[in-house]
C-alpha cells in the first residue's frame, strides 16, 4: 500500500500521529464548554476534541494534535476527508447551482448517480434508484416501496440490527439504549427474528447458520405468516450491533426464503457498502443479489446522500409523486458522490480494504492470543472489530471497552466502540490510509491493551 502522500491529489496534511497537548487540549476544552451551553445533551461525543482539518488517515484538532483515524466518521470518509475528486466536483457544482429540488426541475448529477448505482450494485437486472438525505430515510423509503409493491405490511428485521433513529427505523433497530429508550411508541408491524451471531450462538458457531435460519424462518411463518411480509431487512455485516458477520450460509437461506415467498429482500449496506468490506457491497461475498439495497455513508465522501436502489419493477411500484423530499439527491451531494465513486474505481479502494484486512487481522489475532480480554476478532476488509469479555468467559466487558477506547484516544488513535453489549471495539479506517499509520495505530492499541 502506498503512503497517502503518494496518492494523486492526496492532502497536504502531514500523515502522522502527533500529540502536542493533553487530550483534550485547552482549545478543545473551551469549545466543549460552548457546546455544552447550546447543543442539546442528546448529542453525545465519542472523543472530546474539536477538529480543525482532516484528510487521508488523520484528523488534526484545534490544539494541533494529529490523530490516526480508525473511525472515518462512522464509515463515511472511505475515500479520505476532503478527497480531491470530491472537493473538485462538489466545488464546481457549488458554483453552478446549489439546489433546484429534483421534483421541481431535475438535473443531470442526480441521474448520473443513479446510473452509477445501477452499475456498481449487485445483479445485472434493470435497476432504478431514489436518492435521499440519510441512511434512515433510505431504509424508510425501502419499506414504503416494498409495501407498495407487495400490498403487504409486515417488516422482518433481526436481533442486533440497526437501521436508524426515525420513528419507523427506531422500530427496526434492536437496541434500546441509547436509540429508543423513552422515545416510543414505535411503528407497528415490525417483527424481529434471530441473527446468526457465531461467537454468541449457544450451540456453537458450527450450527449457527442453519439453526438461526431455521428459527428465523419458523418464526416468520408461524408468528407473522410469510404472506403478510412485505420486506426482510438485513445488514449483510451488522454495524451498530457489533460488527457481526452472519455465519456463512445464513444470508443465502434467508434470501431464498424471501424469494420463495414473494418477500422483498432488502440489504441495508449503509455501513458495509461502497468498498468497505473489500467488495463494492458486502452481500456479494455470498453471491446475494438483493431486491433492494440501501446505501449512504461512504457514497458521497462525507456529504449527506443516501439511496434505495433495486429491481425496476419493484422501485416503480410507488406512484408518481409518492417518493421524494426537498433535498433528497441535492446536486452538491450528487457531485460529491460522483467524485467519491470515481476515486473508489480509480484507486481500487475495494483492494485497499482487502489489504487493510491483511495487515490488521493477523495482528489483532495475535493480540487476542496475548490478551484474554479479547474474546473474538472478526469482520471483513476495513470493517474489523474485537469483542471484549471478562477473561475466561464470554461475559461482555463494556467498561474495559470504554477504558480501552479512552486510552487509545489519549495516545492519538481515534477508535469507536459498538455492539448490543457495548463491548466491541471497531476499526473503520479510511480506505486510503497509509500502511505505516495502520501499523502505528495497532502499536497504540497494543500499548493501550497493556495498560488496561
Ligand atoms: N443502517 C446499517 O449503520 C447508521 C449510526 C450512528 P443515518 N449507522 C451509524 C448513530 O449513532 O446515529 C446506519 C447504519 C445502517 C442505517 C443507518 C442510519 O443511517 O445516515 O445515520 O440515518
Amino acid at each position: 500500500m502506498t503512503a497517502m502522500s503518494d496518492l494523486p491529489g492526496g492532502p497536504a496534511l502531514p500523515q502522522e500521529r502527533r500529540l502536542v497537548t493533553a487530550v483534550p487540549g485547552p482549545k478543545s476544552q473551551e469549545l466543549m464548554a460552548r457546546k455544552q451551553a447550546v447543543v442539546a445533551d442528546g448529542i453525545g461525543t465519542v472523543m472530546p476534541v474539536f477538529v480543525r482539518r482532516a484528510g487521508g488517515g488523520v484528523l488534526e484538532d484545534v490544539d494541533g494534535n494529529s490523530f490516526i483515524d480508525f473511525g472515518s466518521g462512522i464509515a463515511v470518509t472511505s475515500v479520505g476527508n476532503s478527497a480531491e475528486a470530491v472537493v473538485r466536483r462538489a466545488s464546481e457544482q457549488l458554483r453552478d447551482y446549489t439546489h433546484t429540488c429534483v421534483m421541481v426541475t431535475p438535473y443531470e448529477p442526480y441521474v448520473a448517480v443513479c446510473e452509477e448505482l445501477a452499475e456498481v450494485t449487485p445483479g445485472d437486472h434493470e435497476k432504478k434508484s431514489v436518492l435521499l438525505n440519510s441512511g434512515a430515510e433510505a431504509v424508510e423509503n425501502a419499506v414504503k416501496i416494498a409495501r407498495a409493491h407487495t400490498g403487504r405490511q409486515a417488516v422482518v428485521v433481526f436481533d442486533h440490527g440497526y437501521h436508524g433513529r426515525t420513528n419507523l427505523t427506531m422500530a427496526l433497530t434492536a437496541k434500546n439504549m441509547p436509540y429508543k429508550h423513552g422515545f416510543g411508541p414505535f411503528a407497528p408491524e415490525v417483527y424481529r427474528v434471530p441473527m446468526a451471531y457465531p461467537y454468541r450462538w449457544l450451540t456453537g458457531p458450527e450450527n449457527c447458520a442453519e439453526e438461526a435460519a431455521a428459527q428465523a424462518i419458523d418464526q416468520i411463518t408461524k408468528q407473522v405468516g410469510a404472506d403478510n411480509v412485505a420486506a426482510i431487512v438485513v445488514e449483510p455485516v451488522l454495524g451498530e450491533g457489533g460488527f457481526i458477520v452472519p455465519a456463512r450460509g445464513f444470508l443465502p437461506r434467508i434470501a431464498q426464503f424471501a424469494k420463495d415467498n414473494g418477500i422483498v429482500f432488502v440489504a441495508d449496506e449503509i455501513q458495509s457498502g461502497f468498498c468497505r468490506t473489500g467488495q463494492w457491497f458486502a452481500c456479494e461475498d455470498e453471491g446475494i443479489v438483493p431486491d433492494l439495497i440501501t446505501t449512504a455513508k461512504g457514497i458521497a465522501g462525507g456529504l449527506p446522500l443516501a439511496a434505495v436502489t433495486g429491481r425496476a419493477e419493484i422501485m416503480d411500484a410507488a406512484h408518481s409523486g409518492g417518493l421524494g423530499g426537498t433535498y433528497g439527491g441535492n446536486p452538491v451531494a450528487c457531485a460529491a458522490a460522483l467524485g467519491s465513486i470515481e476515486t473508489m474505481r480509480e484507486q481500487d479502494l475495494a483492494a485497499r480494504a482487502r489489504r487493510v484486512e491483511e495487515v490488521m487481522k493477523p495482528r489483532l489475532e495475535k493480540l487476542a492470543g496475548e490478551f484474554d480480554v479479547i474474546g473474538d476478532v472478526r469482520g471483513r476488509g476495513a470493517m474489523l472489530a474485537i469483542e471484549l469479555v471478562q477473561p475466561g468467559t464470554k461475559e461482555p466487558a463494556p467498561q474495559a471497552t470504554t477504558a480501552l477506547a479512552k486510552a487509545c484516544h489519549q495516545r492519538g488513535l481515534l477508535v469507536l466502540t459498538t455492539g448490543t453489549y457495548g463491548n466491541v471495539m471497531r476499526f473503520l479506517p479510511p480506505l486510503v490510509i497509509g500502511e505505516d499509520l495502520l501499523n502505528e495505530g495497532l502499536d497504540v492499541l497494543e500499548e493501550a491493551l497493556g495498560q488496561l
